[in-house]
């Protein structure tokens, strides 16, 4: 529901309306052909990737119901996923046995930068979170970023932030 947003679009674009020939929809079996890890591998390591694998991947994350909301934009025309983002769901016992919701792998085709697609992706899937009853919603993001997601409502929880990770 947009109408809760309070992110300022201008000009005026929504999930109903994002631009000419752009849709907003949930990732399908059938984007494995419409460039979505092409897409996903601007964003970082993607590898490579089989149909059985991608078709794997994507019933088991569709048997977790609610569990994962995969959103891209397609351009309607050439066929193509040129956006998307991620909310996972996390089920928690704190908070009332809640849920947690990380945003993720944000990513947005060079050739469609200036359009406020990256803003849209990441409304759509704060509103999402919220709607779905997420006591909070997390991300972890480059430092060049920080200033984007600060202009969306996003914090840095003063000393109460530190992200760490192990990589294998
Ligand atoms: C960014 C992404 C994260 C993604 C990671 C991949 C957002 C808000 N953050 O931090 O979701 O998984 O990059 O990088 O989109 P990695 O390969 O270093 O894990």
């Amino acid at each position: 529901d947009f109408s809760k947003s309070k992110v300022i679009f201008d000009p005026p674009i929504s999930v109903i309306d994002p631009g000419e020939n752009l849709k907003v929809r949930p990732l399908c079996s059938g984007d494995y052909d419409r460039g979505y890890l092409k897409l996903l591998s601007f964003l970082t390591k993607v590898g490579d990737i089989s149909r059985k694998q991608f078709l794997d991947r994507f019933h088991a994350m569709s048997s977790c119901k609610g569990m994962h909301y995969i959103t891209v934009i397609e351009d309607t025309v050439s066929g193509q996923i040129i956006g998307s983002a991620t909310l996972a769901v996390e089920q928690k016992f704190i908070h009332d046995a809640g849920f947690r919701g990380r945003l993720e792998d944000v990513v947005v085709s060079d050739e469609y930068r200036g359009r406020q697609l990256g803003k849209l992706l990441v409304e759509t899937i704060r509103l999402l979170a919220e709607h779905v009853g997420c006591y909070k919603i997390t991300l972890d993001c480059r430092d060049r970023m920080v200033k984007f997601y600060k202009q969306l409502g996003f914090q840095l929880e003063e000393g109460n932030s530190n992200f760490m990770t192990v990589r294998f």
